[in-house]
């Protein structure tokens, strides 16, 4: 039996996935309120295919609860916060687990960490905490850190068929987890140590990461010269060896717009291209800010409150809204002094920020000015309904004469 610890984001669907390939799954969160939503039968969160996975998870016979449980196997998928100041991961949510775990694990039990570390977090914060339990890490507990990959949105599809790392101390270990993946995972799973593989998780998401900083100031330097940026990356991304991602409003989220940081945080002096790089990203929503003040003027708007954000999320087609752009756009918005953008989001049902709307229509009809910051499919399948709007398209998917770019 599996006990996976966090039915978060990444630890649902993969209980789920476990659990409906065959393998005897207790899922276990402490936050109780959780446990009873899937205990009446419903999914905590938006992702295709999700509930259609938990239906079988549940038939399959996957029980949830707030125990921890005596098993042989544990995965622990709680979230990794990271110290805003310090740009540090703060393990204390995986130390917290793991010392729960230690409590109800027998000897030989394995660990498997999926939660995304900083490398080294697993030697400096891990075993210690195994070690002053009492265990002997390769003789009372097998430590091991498998990564998840899988990307929100595509999550039941990628969980599936995304290639995997498995780190371990000990290759048979390694081996016999990868078995356990392989039930429902297609792709090549690769075992390694543990170190490597908490830095390949981190390195992924950082590539991503820079490579999104290149598009946005390549934005900026476009922006200033009008030239298209859009056009010259599609011509650029047609030689063989460019593949250049797309300028946006900014990188939210809590993967892309937090794991660079640990790199930061950890090698502060040998890390530059990744520093410059995550600032980049993260000063687009005030970009976005200024170029609404710009076309406003060039319109003649003077009331803000004219203005509508599109989308809340922290991108398409999720109810997801960690490190949001919009939400990053607001917080400088209220710097400015100048409060009143309406916003609206059909993911987003309950009242979060100001000035919100919950209807389409309604929002449209109280703006002069649409400022697309998440390319929902919504939108897409309504972009006629722009046609006499001001529209600042952060995303360049609204193909309307006038449309205003970031
Ligand atoms: N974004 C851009 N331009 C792009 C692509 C994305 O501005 O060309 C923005 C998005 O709008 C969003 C942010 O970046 O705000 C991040 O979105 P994303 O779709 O790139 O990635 P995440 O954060 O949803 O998921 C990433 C994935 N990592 C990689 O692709 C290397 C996923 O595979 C990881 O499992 C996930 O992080 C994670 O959990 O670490």
């Amino acid at each position: 039996m599996v006990n996976v610890i966090g039915l978060g984001y990444i630890g649902l669907p993969t209980a789920l996935m476990l659990a409906s390939h065959g393998i005897e799954v207790i899922g276990t969160d402490l936050n109780s309120e959780l446990v009873a939503t899937l205990n009446a039968g419903r999914t905590t969160f938006k992702e295709k295919g999700l509930d259609e996975l938990f239906r079988d998870a549940l038939t399959s016979g996957i029980v949830f609860t707030t125990e921890y449980q005596v098993t042989d196997t544990y995965i622990v998928s709680v979230p990794t916060p990271y110290d805003k100041f310090s740009k540090k991961v703060d393990p204390c949510f995986v130390v917290a687990a793991v010392e729960q775990v230690l409590k109800a694990a027998p000897k030989g039990a394995t660990l498997v960490i999926e939660s995304t570390v900083s490398p080294g977090t697993i030697e400096k914060y891990i075993r210690p905490a195994v070690e002053n339990a009492g265990f002997v890490i390769g003789e009372d507990i097998n430590l091991v850190h498998a990564p998840e990959r899988i990307i929100p949105g595509n999550m039941v599809y990628e969980l599936i068929h995304n290639n995997r790392t498995i780190g371990a101390d000990d290759r048979a270990v390694g081996e016999k987890v990868k078995e356990l993946y392989a039930s429902f995972c297609q792709g090549e799973i690769v075992v390694t140590d543990i170190k490597t593989a908490e830095m390949t998780k981190v390195v992924e998401n950082t590539f991503r990461a820079v490579n999104i900083a290149f598009a946005n100031e390549l934005a900026k330097i476009c922006r200033h010269d009008d030239m298209d940026v859009y056009e010259i990356i599609r011509i650029c991304n047609m030689h063989p060896r460019v593949n250049i991602l797309q300028p946006g409003p900014g990188v939210g989220g809590h993967c892309i717009s937090v794991d660079p940081w640990f790199l930061v945080g950890d090698y502060p002096s040998l890390a530059k291209v990744i520093d410059e790089s995550m600032r980049t990203n993260d000063g687009m929503p005030d970009f976005v800010l200024n170029r609404i003040y710009d076309i406003m003027k060039e319109k003649g708007m003077t009331d803000i409150t004219k203005v509508g954000l599109y989308g809340l999320t922290y991108k398409e087609n999720v109810d997801d809204m960690r490190e949001s752009p919009t939400l990053q756009l607001l917080e400088s918005q209220e710097r400015h002094l100048a409060t009143g953008l309406k916003v609206y989001d059909p993911f987003i049902t309950d009242d979060v920020v100001a000035n919100q709307y919950h209807d389409l229509d309604a929002f449209l009809r109280d703006v002069d000015m649409v400022v697309i910051m998440v390319k929902h499919d919504e939108i897409r399948n309504n972009a006629g309904k722009l046609k006499d709007k001001v529209v600042l398209d952060c995303h360049n998917i609204i193909d309307q004469p006038g449309v205003y770019h970031i």
